[in-house]
Formats: C-alpha cells, structure tokens, sequence
C-alpha cells in the first residue's frame, strides 16, 4: 500500500467512526515508516470532513462522538512518540479550553504538536475559569512563557476578551505571549481583544508558537 493510500484510510477511518479500524491503521502507518505527524495531520483531516458533515447535518452527535472517540484511541498511541521527537526546550506553554467548552480535540493536537516543538505544556484542560488561566500565567512569571486557549463555540469565544483583559489588569501582558485558536476565531478576533495570534491547525500553532518564543 503507498503513502496516499495509508493517509486515506487513516483519514476513512475517522470519517466512517471506525475505532478498531482506526488504530489498526495507525499501527500500520506507523509500520510502514510513516511519521507520527504525518499520522495526525492525516487524521486531521478526517475530523474537519466529520465536522463539515455535522453542520451539512449529513452526520448527527453520537456519530461525532464515535469519530471523536477514535481520534482519542489514536492520540494514546502517538502522543508518547510525538514527544519523544520533542527537540530543546523552546519555552512554557499554558493550554486549556474555555471556561463552558468541552471540545477538546483541536486542543489536544495543538498540545501535542506543541510538545512535539519542544514547549513545556501546562495542560489545564476543559472548561477552564479565566481566574485559573491568569493564576497559572502568574505562577511561571519569568518564563518564556505563552498561553494557547482554544474554544469551539461563539459563546465561549467570548471568555477570550476576558482572559486577556484579566491579564493586563494583573499587570502580567508583557509576561506572556497569548495565542487563541478554534473553529470561530479570526484575525479580526485576535486584533480586537488584544491578543497576539491566531492558527488554523495544530502545525501551524507550533510553527506561529515557535515565532512567538522569538519576540
Ligand atoms: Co460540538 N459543536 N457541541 N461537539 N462540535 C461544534 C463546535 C458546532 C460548531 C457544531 C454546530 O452546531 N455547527 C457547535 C458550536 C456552535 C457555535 O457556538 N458556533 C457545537 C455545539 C453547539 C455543541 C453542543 C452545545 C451540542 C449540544 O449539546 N447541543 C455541545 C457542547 C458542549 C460544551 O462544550 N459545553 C457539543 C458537543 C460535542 C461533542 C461532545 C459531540 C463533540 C466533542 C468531542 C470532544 O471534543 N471530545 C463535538 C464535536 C466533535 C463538534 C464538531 C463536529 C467538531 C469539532 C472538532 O473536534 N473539530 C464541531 C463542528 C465544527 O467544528 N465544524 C461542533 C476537529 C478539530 C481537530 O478542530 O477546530 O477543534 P478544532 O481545532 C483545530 C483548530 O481550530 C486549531 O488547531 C486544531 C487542530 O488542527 N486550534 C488552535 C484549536 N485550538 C487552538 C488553539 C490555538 O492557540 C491555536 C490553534
């Protein structure tokens, strides 16, 4: 089987919520000599077709929960090889979702991949409170240190303009570098609350997260 062929099964997988399927073809890729990033960007791309099927509603919830549960089934192999191709240590970063979000796969990748470039990932989880984020910012004051939240609804989103306002007011914005990402923000997003950056995926993050430590 060629590389194209690997990466569309694996993406299949996701697509058609085939748990079983979907870590035998990760151990199959991975066999065949294929990189854990490789690995992720392709199931990646399984879950953004899921999550356009959704909104097509040509797929319903507990369809996207099978798909999820498999992309978590395939996490649990790569993230351990993922971080052993982490290089130096680049700096500290603070990951979480917001406050009233419970969408963690973007999160996830973004962590992981993070990991992989050599950050420290503080990983605070779901559904985290504004106060905890800023507590956790004042806890690594003096670190290279940023913060990549990530929220997948509107409402959440909102929590954003928060955490960096929180911030500034704790006199702490010159000691991070604030970085936001999910499905809903936009550049225009970033520049209107005051953040510094934004990413489509979970590779770019890393690469806009690389470029942030360098400021
Ligand atoms: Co959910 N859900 N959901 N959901 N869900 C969305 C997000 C909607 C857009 C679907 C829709 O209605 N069109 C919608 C939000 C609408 C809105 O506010 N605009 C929605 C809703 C409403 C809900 C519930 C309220 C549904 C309900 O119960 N009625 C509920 C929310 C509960 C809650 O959070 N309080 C809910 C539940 C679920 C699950 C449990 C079924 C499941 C989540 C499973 C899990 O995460 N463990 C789920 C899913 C899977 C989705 C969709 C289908 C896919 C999300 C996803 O995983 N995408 C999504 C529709 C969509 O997004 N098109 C739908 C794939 C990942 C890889 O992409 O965007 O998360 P990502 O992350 C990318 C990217 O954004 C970037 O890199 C990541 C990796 O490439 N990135 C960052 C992410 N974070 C970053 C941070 C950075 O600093 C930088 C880059």
């Amino acid at each position: 089987m060629g590389n194209q062929e690997i990466f569309d099964k694996l993406k299949e997988t996701i697509v058609t919520q085939d748990v079983a399927g979907c870590t035998a073809a990760v151990k199959e890729a991975l066999d065949a000599g294929i990189s854990a990033l490789d690995v992720v960007n392709a199931l990646s791309a399984g879950m953004k077709i899921v999550g356009d099927k959704f909104e097509a509603a040509e797929l319903y919830l507990p369809q996207i929960m099978m798909s999820a549960k498999a992309m978590k089934s395939a996490m649990e192999i790569l993230e351990p090889l993922l971080a052993e191709e982490a290089g130096e240590r680049v700096g500290t970063v603070i990951k979480f979702v917001q406050e009233g979000d419970i969408h963690d796969i973007g999160h996830r990748l973004v962590a992981t991949l993070l990991a992989a470039n050599g950050f420290e990932v503080i990983d605070l989880g779901v559904d985290v409170p504004n106060e905890k984020v800023v507590e956790e910012v004042a806890k690594h004051k003096g670190e290279k240190l940023m913060i990549a939240g990530s929220a997948l609804m509107t409402t959440s989103m909102l929590g954003q303009k928060d955490v960096v306002r929180l911030i500034k007011e704790e006199g702490l914005r010159d000691s991070v570098k604030i970085m936001f990402g999910g499905a809903p923000v936009t550049d225009k997003w970033i520049e209107e609350i005051g953040a510094d950056a934004t990413a489509e995926n979970a590779a770019e993050a890393a690469t806009v997260a690389l470029e942030l430590m360098k400021e």
